[in-house]
């Protein structure tokens, strides 16, 4: 039982009662695991960090600490959800095959909402986004080490994805030219923001870089947001990329890997920039407020082009279920990203 023995390496207990997978991350794999300690049930979640994507596991928790730590100075109205140390006062436990293990409280009646909610789920998401941004924009920026480098560098992106269309490792490219086309849309964008962030129009802030429904914590009776999560992509960033994460999570009537056809909801983008702003609204640069729908269409375009780059590399980031299934995912966020570039003014 690895789970088991893995959790010995963080508590002392009687008896083992089970570990049961959670969430629908993308990357880390997070496991729900009770046991009896004393003859009292207890539970927590266990994660395994995924270390070929997230390279230096000690970096990035020294990050996460570094974010608590300050976060837990200023006036921020959420829980913040310390990692459990092993026995032996570590962060994090290797195993013998060389696998990164953290474990995380469970939060008792609480839930992480599933891709798609409501508008009342949106409009609480996006104020702890925003309160979140708040907090952290009295911590210097660049004390953060970048935990993916280069995770928003659109350029950088731009220049992996032509460089494997070149190569055509996975024999996929002729199949795929409609959607080779279509990514050539996103390039004004991409330009535009990247214009932004060179000139320091954009200011460097301290970005969550995964603001989706499921990294806010709600209240399984209030439905009130009781803590941001994921702290693991808090790096240096633009404000934008975190708006524009949320519209392009939040606000389609379809999930990111739906084949059928996406549309926009309207009452969503009005919910999002209505609770982010009510926490952001009076100290973002003019620039920042002014192109947050821009940052919508940035992010969109880039996670189409992150999902297209990884079909035509062969599938080797993102975790698949069937083998069409980040072709289906970059389609689907082409179709999102023309609805949200129709937005902006
Ligand atoms: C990954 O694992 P998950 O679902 O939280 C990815 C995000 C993407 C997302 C697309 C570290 O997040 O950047 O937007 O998939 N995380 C990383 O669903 O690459
Ligand atoms: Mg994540």
């Amino acid at each position: 039982m690895p789970y088991e023995s893995i959790s010995r390496q963080f508590f002392h207990f009687d008896r083992w009662l089970g570990a049961q997978p959670v969430g629908n991350g993308h990357i880390n794999d997070t496991y729900r695991i009770d046991f009896e300690a004393r003859a009292i049930p207890r539970s927590f979640l266990l994660q395994r960090l995924n270390h070929h994507i997230f390279r230096q596991p000690q970096v990035l928790m020294e990050n996460i600490r570094k974010v608590s730590d300050h976060l837990s100075r200023q006036e921020y109205p959420y829980q913040l959800i310390h990692p459990v140390t092993t026995l032996d006062g570590q962060l994090l436990y290797t195993d013998p095959e060389g696998n990164y293990w953290r474990v995380f409280p469970f939060i008792q009646n609480s839930y992480a909402p599933e891709a798609l909610v409501q508008p009342e789920i949106a409009w609480e998401a996006a104020r702890a986004y925003g309160a979140f941004a708040r907090a952290m924009r009295s911590f210097p920026a660049i004390e953060l080490a970048e935990t993916i480098p280069g995770f928003h560098d659109t350029d950088r992106r731009w220049e992996v994805f032509t460089g494997i269309v070149e190569k055509n490792p996975a024999q996929r490219v002729q199949q795929s030219s409609p959607e080779i086309a279509a990514m050539q849309e996103a390039l004004p964008v991409f330009e535009a923001v990247s214009r932004m962030k060179k000139s320091g129009e954009l200011p460097l802030r301290v970005t969550h870089n995964d603001t989706k429904a499921g990294n806010v914590l709600f209240d399984q009776n209030t439905h009130k947001a009781l803590a941001v999560i994921d702290l693991d992509t808090v790096m240096p960033g633009a404000v934008l990329s975190d708006f524009g994460d949320m519209v392009r999570t939040f606000a389609p009537d379809k999930t990111e890997d739906n084949p059928t056809a996406v549309s926009l909801r309207q009452d969503m983008i009005a919910a999002l920039l209505e609770g982010f702003l009510l926490e952001t609204g009076d100290w973002l640069h003019a620039a920042e407020r002014k192109h947050l729908m821009l940052g919508a269409a940035w992010i969109t375009g880039e996670q189409a082009l992150r999902f297209l780059t990884d079909w035509l590399a062969g599938d080797v980031y993102y975790k698949i279920q069937y083998p069409e299934h980040n072709l289906i995912r970059a389609r689907n966020q082409l179709a999102l990203f023309r609805l949200i570039l129709a937005e902006v003014v």
